[in-house]
């Protein structure tokens, strides 16, 4: 019997970001009845909350595009090399009006739970507003930097002046003419928006713990030129993706020669004047494996600070030290450090003087007392699991992800998690997630799925579950490649080094090889997932 007040339907898409998008779209073509989700009143995901000024992609914007759909790449021309976010945002506007896909989401709705429920074989989701849906399959598509994180400082409720978050900034326009700003935290973020506000503000004071390195991004209109080059080399692009797996560890890594170093440092001059993070990132096939070779890259970055900045003190407190180059998330920035020689920017290096606590109008330090008007935090995001643990999901006996999760995420493949069928993560803790390209991550991960439920339509099967077994040797292997690289040896958002209490895992995938082995695992009749057979009811 139908229970009333209740919503039926095939699959629950959690999130109208570019992963979630895709999935109504894909699911639909494939003619299942689909429903979205979205807490925000627009689709985009994270590119409509984090609306800071300097908010930039570092992937070009030729490749942040969906792939899989020759009409909209003819129909979106990009104007910039790397796309400011109100360009992608409007991207993901054109995608969702072009392909119809509005009338399926439930705007300003935030998933609370979702419980499988065993003797129907549904998920049963219930949202913030307190509607309830029935599904028999949920698409986490919750997005892997979608939960701000905002470090618990003593006094920051008592702050009376203007208090923003680079991931939900405001909808209308802020100003910061003639304030003075004090801005938490130099990752991306930080890094994008502190040259933007230092031109706005009266007086920016920089609240630094952990200097990153940062590149230049070098963006630029794009030209005719570029489009006719990027349409010339799509089929070989498209086919690569298939292929290889961009931006990770390739397999040489482990047996290439250490380069001289008067080489190496030639190949980082002519990238620091190209521009962009991804030529560094594969500048030597070991840069992020050989702490020899990774070094030179550190010095060289460092070499750059101390050109750029004038104040020998400030560039010294700029400069990244006792970590490898490019294990965070490498930066990528327009006028960065040059920022520094402004008259009206201050660093102040929290490892001389943390922040004792924020008062009504101050930040204050062990030695100091800075009087604002406005303080932005750019402190990150509870990355990867965090969307994920903040929906209370039970799945077999009422066990929570929360639960499953203690010791860190486990998954099969970054989809899917024993004990909780019929359940997909989009970018999930184990999967590439967002290492290299996250619209082609999320692509490939919705590609699988529709693939997936697909054969299980076929074949008339209820529900779709990975073996423990599988996932263990899963996680050890995601574990077991990081391990071989230097990516454990710095504290980054990879690792949850960046929440109090979160389990040090090494969270994406950084293997070479992840769409093969996915297929691999399919073309052996979905190695390691269990499938049980239809409950009979009607075939989705
Ligand atoms: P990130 O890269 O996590 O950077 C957050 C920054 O905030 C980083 O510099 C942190 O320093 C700093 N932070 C965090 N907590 C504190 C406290 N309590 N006190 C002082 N400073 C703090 O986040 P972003 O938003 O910049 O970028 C995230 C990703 O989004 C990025 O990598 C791209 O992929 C897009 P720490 O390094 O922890 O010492």
């Amino acid at each position: 019997a139908i229970e009333t007040g209740i919503d039926d339907c095939d699959v629950v898409v959690v999130g109208a970001g570019f992963g979630g998008l895709y999935a109504l779209h894909k699911l639909r073509e494939i003619g299942l009845s689909v429903r979205g989700l979205e807490a925000a009143p627009d689709v985009g995901g994270t590119w409509y909350w984090n609306r800071y000024p300097g908010a930039r992609c570092d992937v070009p914007s030729l490749f942040y595009s969906y792939s899989w759909s020759p009409e909209l790449r003819r129909e979106w021309r990009w104007t910039n090399r790397y796309a400011g976010q109100d360009e992608i945002l409007r991207y993901a506007q054109f995608a969702a009006d072009r392909l119809d896909l509005r009338k399926l989401i439930q705007f300003d709705t935030r998933v609370a739970g979702a419980t499988f429920d065993e003797t129907s074989e549904r998920w049963i989701v219930e949202t913030d507003r307190g509607s309830r849906l029935r599904a028999r399959f949920v698409i986490m598509a919750t997005g892997a930097l979608s939960v701000p994180n905002t470090p618990d400082i003593p006094g920051v409720a008592d702050f009376k002046g203007e208090i923003f978050h680079t991931a939900s900034w405001p909808q209308e326009p802020v100003s910061f003419e003639g304030k003075r700003v004090g801005i938490i935290g130099t990752g991306s973020s930080g890094i994008q928006a502190i040259p933007m506000i230092a031109r706005a503000a009266r007086q920016l004071v920089v609240f630094q713990r952990t200097p990153n390195f940062s590149v230049p991004a070098r963006n630029r209109p794009l030209t005719d030129e570029d489009h006719r080059s990027f349409d010339d080399g799509l089929e070989a692009y498209l086919a690569s993706l298939e292929q290889s797996d961009f931006g990770r560890v390739p397999p040489t890594a482990f047996t290439a020669d250490v380069p001289p170093r008067d080489v190496q440092w030639k190949h980082y001059e002519k990238l620091w004047q190209d521009g962009g993070s991804g030529g560094f990132l594969k500048a030597f096939p070991n840069i992020l494996v050989h702490p020899d070779v990774n070094e030179v890259a550190a010095d060289f970055v460092r070499q750059k600070i101390r050109e750029t900045v004038k104040d020998p003190k400030t560039a010294a407190a700029l400069s990244p030290e006792g970590y490898p180059f490019g294990v965070k998330r490498l930066c990528v920035d327009t006028d960065y450090f040059d920022t520094y020689n402004r008259p009206n920017v201050e660093l102040v290096n929290l490892r001389d003087e943390p922040i004792e606590k924020i008062t009504a109008d101050s930040v204050e330090t062990a030695s100091r007392h800075f009087e604002l008007d406005a303080l932005v935090f750019a402190t990150g995001f509870d990355a990867v699991t965090g969307a994920l643990l903040a929906v209370d999901i039970r799945g077999r006996g009422g066990v929570t992800l929360k639960d499953a999760w203690s010791e860190g995420p486990r998954t099969y493949l970054g989809l899917t998690v024993a004990g909780f069928p019929n359940m997909f993560t989009i970018t999930g803790p184990g999967s590439p997630s967002v290492i290299g390209n996250v619209i082609t991550n999320c692509e490939y991960h919705v590609d699988w799925i529709a693939e997936c439920l697909t054969h299980m339509r076929r074949r008339n099967l209820g529900t779709i579950e990975p073996d423990r077994d599988a996932q263990t040797a899963w996680g050890t292997h995601v574990a077991e490649v990081a391990d071989r690289t230097l990516f454990p040896k710095a504290n980054s958002w990879y690792l949850g080094v960046n929440i109090p209490g979160k389990p040090r895992v090494f969270m994406p995938y950084i293997g070479e090889g992840y769409r093969t082995t996915c297929k691999e695992i399919v073309a052996d009749g979905y190695r390691g997932f269990t499938f049980g057979a239809s409950p009979g009811r009607e075939r989705a």
